[in-house]
């Protein structure tokens, strides 16, 4: 199966990590960890682009480990490993620098042919407070509580044809994205809603789901919680 029909199957929840962040076998245990907690799959990537070998080891133990799929969360045309499954080939929408929206993609889109990992067209919208994804992609972040502002990017990103729409508050956000912009996106788009930056608890997983969100993303938990199975489940369980 496609990574992308997997991931249009159900509510889904993907754990983020950083190559950057820890060593490649600390990466493994992590995703077994994610694994046993029941998340359904691994992205792999950050805002600093990491070298190509670590980027490799880092995805070879993940896949050594656990029998998911791991999606490359590119931060940049550095982001491209063969050894992963998918990659989300985004489009930084809102950025006010051309490079973030079409120019990276056109210095990697031969680097993933070359690849042969699955493409998976993303919209990627950057919600205040943005973080360093804002920061380093130079979004024109949108308020939180402007969701009409939201909810007409994620319709472009839909009839430019790409296959899921991604809001992102940043990663480690005091807050997520508003339920409000979450819903208010949801109802106008039929493509899947992914949400990540600021969800940390079960309560917070179950808001955003509850809103509208198909995808939810968690990475700072992770490296933040000695008991990652325990962390992961507190919030696959509030999915059900
Ligand atoms: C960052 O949306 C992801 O790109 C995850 O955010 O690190 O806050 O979970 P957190």
């Amino acid at each position: 199966m496609k990574v992308l029909e997997y991931l249009e199957k159900k509510t889904v929840h993907l754990t983020l990590l950083d190559p950057e962040k820890q060593t490649p076998e600390e990466a493994g245990k992590a995703a077994l960890s994610a694994f046993d907690g029941g998340t359904d799959g691994i992205m792999v990537g950050g805002s600093l682009g990491v070298p190509e070998e670590d980027l490799d080891a880092t995805v070879e133990s993940i896949k050594k480990n656990v029998e998911l799929p791991v999606i490359l969360f590119p931060g940049g045309v550095a982001g491209i490993s063969k050894r992963a499954d998918a990659i989300f080939f985004m489009s930084l929408l809102n950025s006010k620098n051309p490079y973030f929206i079409t120019g990276a993609q056109a210095v990697g889109a031969p680097l993933v042919k070359d690849a042969g990992v699955e493409p998976i067209p993303m919209g990627y919208i950057v919600i205040e407070p943005g973080g360093a994804v804002g920061r380093v992609g130079e979004a024109d972040l949108i308020p939180r509580n402007k969701p009409e502002v939201a909810a007409g990017y994620a319709l472009a990103a839909q009839y430019f044809g790409m296959r899921l729409v991604y809001l992102e508050a940043g990663s480690g956000a005091e807050k997520h994205v508003p339920e409000e912009m979450i819903s208010a996106v949801k109802e106008a788009v039929d493509i899947p809603v992914i949400v990540g930056g600021g969800i940390k608890t079960g309560t917070d997983a179950r808001a955003v789901a509850g809103a509208g969100a198909d995808i939810i993303v968690t990475g700072t938990v992770v490296e933040t919680v000695t008991d990652i199975e325990g962390k992961i489940r507190e919030i696959t369980a509030s999915l059900k």
